[in-house]
């Protein structure tokens, strides 16, 4: 066979617009592919929901690869291990309760496993704004992350989602565009983002958990952004709240659709 690069362009254009098309409409838009964003697209494809996840960067993964100052090894916490043991990640014991493993190998798994679970990525696209009806958010504004970087004029297209995770990590983005561009209270104690506090990995891995849940109609918050949206600490390096975050928005998340849908 020779081959023609005319083919090979028309099967990656073709292609790629199909899948942009399907996910132009979709049960769960999953903006920032960080671990807690991976795990919770992982497990809602699982359940057969139509997921996509939006990440400005080119390689999903978020702030996992490079473990604690680049050192690519994390920690986890035992509930956590057994998590990464049951997606197929090595984990060691460290003692005293702790766990690491590669970061990299953590990574890469759950990039894997969430394409595999029927999770579309779009790296490369940045979630710029939100669609709003009657207080609440009803899909999402993306546009090119070059578009962003290099602050062209180039107008966005929009997507529309029965929920959206908030998953981009510290800065929190979503539900920042949705307080700045509306008159709207989010569901915290101030009505705004509370804001991360310094670092305390004790009570900040545990309130993240508490953490993740709806902070607006239509929005969920997980990982870094749910301690930063309902004012927690900083953890660092162990990633034991992130996955676990993960889980619970996943669940969350099922149970609301699949109420709305009763
Ligand atoms: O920061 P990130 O890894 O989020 P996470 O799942 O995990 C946090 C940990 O990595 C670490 C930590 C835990 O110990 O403190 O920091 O909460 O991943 C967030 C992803 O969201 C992307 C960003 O590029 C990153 O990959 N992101 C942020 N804003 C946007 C976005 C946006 N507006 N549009 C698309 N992607």
């Amino acid at each position: 066979m020779s081959l023609d690069e005319i083919q090979i362009s028309r099967a990656i254009v073709d292609r790629y617009f199909s899948k942009l098309s399907d996910c132009l409409d979709l049960d769960v838009a999953v903006v920032g592919a960080g671990p807690s964003g991976m795990l919770a697209a992982m497990r809602l494809a699982e359940k057969g929901r139509k997921v996509a996840l939006f990440e400005r960067k080119l390689a999903p993964g978020g702030g996992m690869w490079g473990g604690g100052m680049m050192f690519n090894e994390i920690v986890v916490q035992e509930a956590a291990a057994e998590i990464l043991k049951g997606l197929g990640v090595r984990v060691r014991e460290a003692g005293e309760g702790y766990f690491t493993a590669d970061s990299v190998e953590c990574t890469a798994t759950l990039a894997s496993l969430a394409c595999r679970a029927g999770a579309r990525f779009f790296n490369l696209v940045s979630v710029e704004d939100v669609l709003v009806r009657e207080n609440r958010v009803t899909g999402l504004v993306i546009n090119w992350t070059p578009v962003e970087t290099q602050g062209l004029h180039v107008d966005p297209l929009s997507v529309r989602a029965r929920c959206v995770i908030e998953a981009t990590g510290h800065p929190t983005e979503v539900l920042k565009v949705l307080l700045r561009k509306n008159d709207v209270r989010l569901l915290t104690e101030t009505g705004g983002i509370v804001g991360e506090r310094s670092m305390w990995a004790d009570i900040a891995e545990t309130t993240t958990l508490a953490n993740t849940r709806e902070a607006f109609p239509g929005v969920f918050v997980t990982g870094m952004a749910a301690n930063a949206t309902f004012g927690s600490f900083r953890m660092g390096p162990i990633f034991g709240g992130m996955l676990l975050s993960g889980e619970r928005v996943a669940e969350l998340v099922e149970a609301r659709l699949a109420a709305e849908a009763a």
